[in-house]
């Protein structure tokens, strides 16, 4: 029986060799030391020894019962560690590496064409102003001299939202609801979304418009060509040349179309301005005396003008952008640029 105790011990310490979880070690603890372990086997068989040696056999059970256990904790201990130390090794932070750099959010070019237009006509006393996206056939028709039925009409391809009720084709309709609340003399500049059944390269069916327009007694088209020009001077170049082209709306009399010269070929003619030399931006005019009847003036009480530019427009040119599509497909590599 000794020889089986002290056999026992070194068997463990044998199998602790090529143990290498805590688990294991669990696994030995009770295939030796537990309830039907190997330890309890030998003891049961403790009643066949003579009575005399019992007491030193029972001692050296005990003895080796303690060292076993032992020897369990203590590799138990050592796996634990182990697996501590390749944890910190393996989770190690190196706090000298270059932190990751949070993206930076940037305005959008539309935003920072419309800006710079807003600040161009502030600096000439212009007001900011707001109107409806979505609104009355009246605003955006009607009151503008647009009877029903007039062909003027086609020329802007219209979104219906009810019978009287449509997404408004320019900025146009803030000159009669601003009309109709005030009184003149007033310079006013209304920057917005505006919506056309309409979709190529150069044309998308939401987009932008900055809508001027000033309203006082003795107004005179030499100051239109002014206010323009300083606008034109000012977001492209001191030195770009003019041009006013006589055209139609309904709501202005006379009625223009301003160009920039082309700054691709400076006039020479290029694909970019269909060989013209020139390129068109906005539309602009002497406010039609029938506008101011339709929001209550007296018609010869007052003069004024206005115009209205399209921003994509200005910003193609500006920044050479030859698709006005990619405005509105939030490609990251087309935004970062600005
Ligand atoms: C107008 O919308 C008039 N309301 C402008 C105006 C205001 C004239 C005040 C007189 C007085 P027009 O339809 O030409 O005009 O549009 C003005 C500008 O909007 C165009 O020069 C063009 O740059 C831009 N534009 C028109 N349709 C689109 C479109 N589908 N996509 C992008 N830009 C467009």
């Amino acid at each position: 029986m000794r020889e089986q105790l002290l056999a026992l011990k070194e068997e463990v310490s044998k199998a602790l060799g090529s143990v290498t979880t805590e688990q294991e070690v669990d696994q030995l603890r009770t295939r030796y030391l537990g309830r039907k372990g190997s330890l309890t086997q030998i003891l049961r068989r403790m009643k066949d020894v003579p009575e005399e040696e019992r007491p030193v056999l029972g001692n050296l059970a005990n003895q080796i019962k303690q060292e076993v256990a032992g020897l369990l904790d203590g590799r138990r201990a050592q796996i634990r560690d182990e697996e501590r130390q390749r944890k910190v090794r393996e989770e190690r932070i190196d706090i000298s590496l270059p932190g990751r750099r949070p993206l930076r959010g940037a305005y959008h070019p539309l935003t920072l064409v419309t800006r710079e237009i807003i600040a161009v006509f502030q600096g000439m006393g212009f007001e900011v102003v707001e109107g409806p996206e979505i609104d009355l056939d009246f605003y955006n028709f009607e009151a503008l001299n647009f009877p029903r039925d007039h062909p003027a009409r086609d020329m802007q391809d219209t979104f219906y939202v009810a019978e009287d009720v449509v997404l408004r084709t320019h900025t146009s309709n803030v000159q009669i609801h601003t009309m109709k609340a005030r009184t003149p003399p007033f310079r006013v500049l209304a920057p917005g979304t505006v919506y056309r059944c309409d979709s190529d390269t150069t044309h998308s069916p939401m987009f932008h418009q900055v809508e001027g327009f000033l309203v006082d007694r003795d107004v005179s088209f030499a100051q239109l060509k002014g206010v323009l020009a300083v606008f034109c001077q000012a977001l492209f170049s001191p030195d770009v040349p003019l041009r006013f082209r006589p055209s139609f709306f309904p709501f202005t009399e006379p009625s223009a179309e301003v160009d920039i010269g082309c700054f691709l070929c400076r006039g020479a003619g290029c694909r970019v301005c269909s060989q013209t030399g020139w390129l068109e931006i906005l539309g602009a005019g002497m406010i039609h005396p029938e506008v101011f009847k339709s929001v209550g003036y007296h018609r010869d009480a007052y003069t004024g003008f206005a115009f209205g530019v399209g921003i994509e427009r200005i910003a193609m040119l500006k920044y050479g952008i030859d698709d006005i599509r990619l405005f509105f497909e939030n490609d990251q590599r087309f935004l970062r640029q600005f």
